[in-house]
């Protein structure tokens, strides 16, 4: 058999040929362009009183989850977001015991956090309990920390979650969809100002933050948010092709952790099962391009030069 056929994506080959269903997805924040990808059927489809689940089969892209017309993960590179949003935090915490994951009713990031033996207990704030119940259901893959001793899930509004807990937490991942929507309220002042409250005197919060191709002014005034509460802010990005532009960020939020100089890459060794995450890409992820460098707030973390 030659190569060409042994290949199992050919992402051009039969576009002009076949036609089929697409699910296209107009990026929110900006109509600059959209994403298609072919799918071959509607799995799952309901309407909560907070958004719309669907779970779509695509031709080539396994399963794939999407609330309110926006792509929240496929099973071909979620691994390159859950691995990213998880253990850049947490390889950088010397001590990550008690985490709170804001969202994340999918189950992803989770599936990262227990992969850490020095976790004691994930609690798991997701408004929407029906995602939690889909994921189960449709995202095998997605879903081995929902048993797992140390998991304990609240439905509830993530702000007024955090709002309520003081001093708590080693570790917060914000795993939300894009700020329209009920996700909106995590991506304003007082929502920061609340993880701070919510951590320990040492804690790390690390929160979705768009494209820097697509969200720059967001991003900065993001960062800008973060900085006014943190004394240690700075972002860093994975790429995820199913994503707007193709890459996606975060922000990462530190009290005392430097996320470049207190990396443990004794315990990088530790964790399992990992598909993207390194330390060459730990660091890699914090460097970024000049025109963002440009644009972000003064008195961010940036990474030494070579
Ligand atoms: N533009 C979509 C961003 C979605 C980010 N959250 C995905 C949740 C996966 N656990």
């Amino acid at each position: 058999m030659n190569e060409q056929k042994q290949n199992k994506f050919k992402p051009f080959e039969d576009q002009d040929a076949e036609m089929g269903l697409w699910f296209e997805e107009k990026t929110e924040l900006r109509s600059a362009s959209t994403l298609r990808i072919k799918i071959k059927r509607t799995l799952f489809s309901e309407k909560t009183p907070y958004q719309n689940i669907e779970v779509l089969e695509t031709k080539r892209l396994g399963r794939m989850l999407v609330l309110d017309g926006i792509i929240m993960l496929t099973e071909f590179d979620e691994f390159a977001y859950h691995e990213m949003i998880v253990h850049v935090p947490l390889m950088v915490h010397p001590k990550p015991r008690n985490v709170l994951v804001i969202g994340g009713g999918d189950g992803g990031t989770v599936r990262e956090i227990i992969k850490h033996s020095e976790v004691e207990h994930v609690h798991l704030c997701e408004i929407d309990r029906r995602v939690v119940e889909v994921s189960r259901e449709y995202f095998p893959s997605l879903a081995s920390g929902w048993d797992d001793p140390r998991v304990e899930c609240f439905y509830e509004d993530g702000a007024g979650f955090v709002a309520g807990r003081k001093n708590v937490y080693d570790i917060i991942i914000v795993d939300s969809s894009d700020p329209v929507g009920p996700a909106e309220v995590l991506f304003r002042q007082p929502f920061y100002r609340d993880l701070h409250k919510a951590l320990k005197q040492d804690g790390v919060a690390v929160t979705q933050c768009e494209s820097f191709y697509y969200h720059t002014d967001f991003i900065a005034d993001m960062l800008s948010l973060a900085r006014d509460v943190f004394p240690l802010c700075s972002y860093y990005y994975t790429l995820v092709p199913t994503y707007p532009s193709g890459l996606i960020g975060f922000a990462f939020c530190s009290k005392r952790y430097h996320p470049l100089e207190d990396v443990d890459e004794s315990r990088a060794a530790t964790i399992k099962d990992l598909r993207y995450y390194s330390l060459f890409l730990h660091r890699a992820a914090f460097a970024l391009p000049e025109f963002l460098n440009r644009r972000l707030p003064q008195g961010l973390m940036k990474p030494a030069p070579c």
